[in-house]
């Protein structure tokens, strides 16, 4: 793992498998180049992987900062000093006159950890605001919930990657990997040909469902039903591990009562899935000497997202299926730092290193290390979806400070996201390119690319990776650091703060240390050594954690616990009205928001335009053709997109990838009810109408 005068050892900036990749100059340019010996994604890399690089020297990539015209209200470049003398007295009015908490920071799953702990410190200590929070509150907020519920502690994978072919089931409850994180399938495949086999549950019979051995199509919104009906089939037919429950285990008592009454009839009824297969399934998961569980964000984008995947979780204990090797749940993390960047403090009830803003140990550890007094770190703010909703209202946010994120994009209601982020006094968006967002911004700042900055990301396996410089920012670009520093030194902070990657992540490992989330242990240098290095890793000489609860989880007894959640359905069930589900997602060739895959020809020419798949005897009931521009439409607005008629999805069902902007976006549609817990909303289903365009 080394970086010659010709080669960068690095990894993709897309999503969080972090397939390690080589950056080599031809011809004034970077191109990208396999590094085979990475041990996670081993040479391979999906094709957004393959163009990252493209997007580096794009034509549209910002170049100077943008500020908004007084006089004609049009964005036109300006001065990096005209921009941030904008930004520091427009934040210091609405904080004088609204109070601090009237500005809010949005971070991103996609900084480094650096960056979200630097924009963490930012909010609380620059800006001394309560209200920061970021997109991960939209990806892996309610399997962190119930990670940390269940267990103890939220590592997405409690065992590395290398683990997977060792076990002989798999259940990968709403899931597409195939689609999401294509290099991750060799470890899936390795499984099989050891004998082991793979189970999907997804409405859609996706590429990785088609890969499985059994998939269970299911009802979307329905997945705390089908795990009830997997544990009442295998308490009846004794595959149910009670020496596991008893040493290890707490609370199953409660848990079997209430999956007494999930008969397999009953729960074929709720889920659409037949007795045969949902026999099948308990059955090949609990005759399974080592099996696993895993989930991704089919059951955890609802509104009862942390009470499916705790009921996923009961499976898997009760099962006595965790906390030994080849075995355990685990979540897929998402955004290529969704696990680094949920442990250092851009959430809005947490400090770094997994640390709570309302424990007053917690909060004297890290105002030390920030040098200030405890009593001046804010206390929690509010989650995502909830501070833009309250944008330019009497008790919101009235000034914004986006970083990492497209919201207009990417949030729930998406059309009265952005009609919120009209109503602000003031909005600041640092991105490589003009995002939806950006461009409704008053001043637009233009960010480093992954390549031009160093930094580390902790990938899904909780593996802290090393991304290297390979090339120097173009000229009149900054780093998101130096954007911060600059911003709290214009506040009269300067002096708490630097830009300097490597300082910042020596006081994110003091700021860690003790915590959660233990990164005191890990460097530079050893990251480059050892290809990552595990969290927890507390002090030098401590080896790094690769595989988590295989003596003890980490609650405070040491045992697991099961959580006797009741099934409901989703906040918002087809009525005659909205006869039809939708589910949204993604497609291989975009990446989220689409700010970064939408600018590349060769993804654009993959996946051009938003769509809708459509059964096909759904599509004749409602007089449709393949390939026709139609309206879908649900409580929230509609939306223009064209038909992809497929036999792979239930025909009670519509789903659309989120990645495209204007009237394509899925997100017009999605219902923002939010999951009591985690805040998460509800992205995976609401209730739609579809029509032909000239009848919409
Ligand atoms: N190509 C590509 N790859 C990506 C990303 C991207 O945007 N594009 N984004 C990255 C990020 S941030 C994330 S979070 C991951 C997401 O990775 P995944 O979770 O794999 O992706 P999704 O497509 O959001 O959802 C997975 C599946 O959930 C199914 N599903 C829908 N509703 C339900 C339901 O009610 N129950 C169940 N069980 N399943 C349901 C959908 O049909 C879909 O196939 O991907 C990462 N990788
Ligand atoms: N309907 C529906 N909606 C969804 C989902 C879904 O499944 N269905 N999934 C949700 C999930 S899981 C996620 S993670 C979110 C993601 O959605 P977003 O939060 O919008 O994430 P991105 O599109 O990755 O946005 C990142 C933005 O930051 C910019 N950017 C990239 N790197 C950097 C950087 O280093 N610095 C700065 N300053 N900017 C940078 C990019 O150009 C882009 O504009 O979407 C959520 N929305
Ligand atoms: S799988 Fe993810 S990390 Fe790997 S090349 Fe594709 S987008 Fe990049
Ligand atoms: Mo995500």
């Amino acid at each position: 793992m080394t970086t010659t005068e010709t080669e960068t050892a690095t990894h993709c900036p897309y999503c969080a498998l972090q397939c390690g990749m080589n950056l080599v100059p031809r011809n004034g340019l970077l191109t990208v180049a396999p590094r085979p010996d990475f041990p996670t994604n081993k040479g391979g890399l999906c094709q957004k992987g393959w163009t990252a690089a493209d997007l580096l020297a794009h034509p549209e990539r910002l170049r100077t900062p943008l500020v908004r015209d007084r006089k004609c209200g049009d964005l036109r470049p300006a001065t990096w000093d005209e921009a941030l003398d904008r930004i520091a007295d427009e934040f210091t009015r609405v904080q004088e006159r609204y109070g601090r908490d009237a500005v809010g920071v949005f971070g991103g799953g996609g900084l480094t950890n650096e960056k979200a702990y630097l924009l963490g410190k930012f909010a609380r200590v620059g800006l001394r605001t309560a209200n920061i929070d970021y997109n991960g509150r939209f990806c892996m907020a309610s399997a962190a919930a119930a990670g940390i519920k269940a267990f103890g502690l939220d590592r997405g994978l409690p065992f590395p990657l290398e683990d997977i072919p060792g076990a002989e089931a798999i259940l990968l409850v709403g899931g597409n990997p195939g689609e999401t994180m294509p290099p991750v399938m060799q470890y899936f495949d390795e499984q099989r040909r050891r004998g082991g086999s793979l189970i999907v549950a997804d409405p859609r019979k996706t590429p990785t469902a088609q890969a499985a051995a059994l998939h269970l199509q299911l009802t979307p919104g329905t997945d705390a039903a089908l795990a009830h009906g997997l544990l009442h089939i295998a308490l009846r037919d004794g595959l149910v591990d009670h020496d596991f429950i008893a040493a290890r285990t707490t609370g199953f008592e409660t848990l079997r009562r209430v999956v007494a009454s999930y008969w397999p009839d009953r729960v074929e009824r709720m889920t659409g899935v037949p007795v045969a297969q949902l026999q099948e399934a308990a059955r090949r998961l609990g005759e399974a000497r080592t099996a696993m569980i895993l989930s991704a964000r089919g059951p955890e984008q609802q509104s009862r997202g942390v009470d499916n995947t705790l009921a996923f979780i009961n499976l898997a204990l009760a099962l006595g299926k965790a906390g030994r090797p080849h075995c355990g749940w685990g979540t897929i993390t998402g955004q290529g730092n969704g696990q680094g960047g949920r442990e250092h403090g851009q959430k809005a009830d947490q400090l770094p290193g997994y640390r709570k803003i309302d424990n007053p140990e917690h909060r004297a550890h890290v105002a030390a290390v920030w040098g200030v007094p405890e009593a001046e770190i804010p206390g929690p703010g509010r989650s995502a979806y909830e501070l833009l909703d309250a944008m330019g209202t009497d008790d919101g946010v009235r000034a914004l400070l986006v970083m990492g994120s497209n919201v207009v994009v990417s949030a729930p209601r998406a059309g009265h996201v952005e009609e919120r982020l009209r109503a602000l006094d003031f909005l600041v968006v640092a991105d490589l390119f003009v995002s939806e967002t950006a461009a409704l911004a008053d001043v637009v700042l233009p960010s480093a690319q992954w390549a031009e900055e160093e930094g580390t990301m902790t990938n899904l396996e909780g593996r802290v990776l090393l991304r290297r410089r390979a090339a120097p920012p173009p000229e009149g670009v900054r780093t998101d650091a130096e954007i911060l520093n600059a911003l709290a030194g214009r506040l009269g902070r300067g002096h708490l703060f630097t830009d300097d990657p490597r300082a910042i992540f020596d006081e994110l490992r003091r700021a860690s240390a003790g915590g959660a989330a233990d990164y005191s242990g890990i460097t530079y240098e050893r990251i480059a050594r050892e290809d990552g290095v595990f969290w927890p890793c507390p002090g030098d000489g401590h080896p790094g954690t690769p595989r988590l609860f295989l003596e003890r989880f980490a609650t405070e007894d040491g045992r697991a616990r099961f959580h006797a959640v009741a099934y409901r359905p989703a906040h918002e069930e087809p009525d005659d009205e909205f006869p039809l589900y939708l589910t949204t997602g993604r497609v291989m060739a975009q990446y989220q928001s689409g700010t970064q895959t939408r600018r590349v020809a060769a993804l654009r020419d993959a996946a051009p335009r938003g769509f809708v798949e459509i059964h096909p005897t759904t599509a004749q009931a409602f007089g449709i053709a393949d390939g026709e521009t139609v309206c879908v439409a649900t409580r929230r607005g509609d939306a223009t997109v064209s038909a992809r008629l497929t036999p792979t999805i239930r025909p009670d069902t519509l789903f659309m990838p989120f990645h495209w902007a204007g009237r394509a976006r899925a997100n017009l549609l999605t219902n923002p009810a939010l999951d009591p817990a985690s805040r998460m909303p509800e992205f995976k289903v609401c209730a739609a109408r579809l029509g032909r365009r000239s009848e919409s």
